[in-house]
């Protein structure tokens, strides 16, 4: 989804930009940390030097307090300023709305209310500002793990089972995700973008993922849709009112519309979709895809600009 954006697109995997109250929290928690650990630093050595430049031995008062009695305070304060930031990330007052998001080797799928499994939509999760959401997590393979830094931490995706993610994103913008947990050849390339909108935007992107794909409303995008067909392709894509059913690579309805290609790798355009389709395994090796190197060049340039057009 484009639009909105006020963020960079590349810069916007950090966690030390917080937009939800997941990573805002921890942020404070890290600083809080970092700081104490610094104090305590400067404090020891202080005391370190003081008793080396001493003539006399120090007195047994000294490593008593200094070595037991401080640091079980300190540590026991952390320890409990930890467990309750951890308490209270994920705590929400309204009934949060859900998503369904499934990992893939290396794509992400995504269901906006699972109730209705036609709202479907991949590599681009699109966030309400300010409404809390919880994630359903799950993998269809092996296990992955879900984290947009900016956002919250991160939360492992298990075959056989669904953990639950509540966010609460708290900017409008664009923020960079990324699989933390290797899954394959192609695992660094498992990364997708959350968008942050405001509430009407949401609305209208929920309202958007029901309509079926534009027409193809040129020759060549036509011929590109009859490309798409006759090459085989809705063996394991989607595109709503084309072909559907197939859930074995992310719903093409609106790909053209998504900022990046691959699963947030690629920018979103004629030439880098002309490439994907006709060497897929060298834009990314593993992918379960094949690559399709037997399509005429005007075919191929056919589909891509059919592709790109689905917004
Ligand atoms: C055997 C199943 C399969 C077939 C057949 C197939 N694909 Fe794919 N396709 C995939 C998978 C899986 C992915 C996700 C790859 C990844 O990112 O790891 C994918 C990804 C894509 C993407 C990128 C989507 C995105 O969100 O970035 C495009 C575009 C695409 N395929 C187009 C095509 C076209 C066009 C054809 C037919 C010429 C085709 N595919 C045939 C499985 C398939
Ligand atoms: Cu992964």
């Amino acid at each position: 989804m484009n639009g909105e954006t006020t963020l960079g697109r590349f810069d916007t995997q950090t966690a030390l930009v917080g937009a939800g109250t997941g990573a805002e929290m921890t942020l404070v928690l890290t600083v809080v940390m970092t700081v104490a650990a610094a104090v305590i630093f400067v404090a020891v050595m202080g005391v370190a030097w003081w008793a080396w430049r001493r003539e006399t031995n120090v007195r047994p008062w000294w490593v008593w307090t200094g070595g037991v009695v401080v640091p079980v305070i300190t540590l026991a304060l952390l320890v409990v300023g930890s467990s309750l930031t951890l308490a209270a990330i994920g705590e929400v007052d309204e009934e949060p709305a859900v998503i369904e998001v499934t990992g893939h080797q290396y794509w992400w799928d995504v269901i906006h209310d699972p109730r209705d499994r036609s709202l479907r939509d991949a590599n681009e999760i699109v966030l309400p500002v300010d409404q809390p959401v919880t994630l359903r997590l799950k993998s269809e393979d092996v296990i992955h793990s879900f984290w947009v830094p900016s956002i919250s931490g991160k939360m492992d995706m298990i075959p056989g089972r669904t953990n639950a993610l509540t966010v609460t994103a708290t900017r409008i913008g664009r923020f960079r995700g990324q699989c933390a947990e290797f899954c394959g050849l192609s695992h660094p390339l498992m990364a997708f973008e959350v968008v942050v909108v405001s509430t009407e935007n949401y609305a209208a992107y929920l309202d958007g993922l029901e309509t079926e794909a534009r027409d193809a409303d040129t020759l060549q995008r036509t011929r590109g849709r009859d490309v798409f067909i006759e090459a085989g392709c809705p063996a394991c894509h989607a595109i709503r009112g084309v072909a559907e059913g197939a859930r074995i690579g992310p719903d093409l309805t609106r790909v053209g519309g998504r900022a990046s290609l691959g699963a947030g790798m690629w920018a979103m355009n004629v030439g880098n979709l002309a490439g994907w389709i006709a060497d897929v395994q060298d834009m990314k090796p593993g992918a379960q895809m094949p690559s399709y190197n037997h399509l005429s060049g005007p075919d191929l340039r056919a589909v891509a600009h059919y592709l790109e057009s689905l917004k």
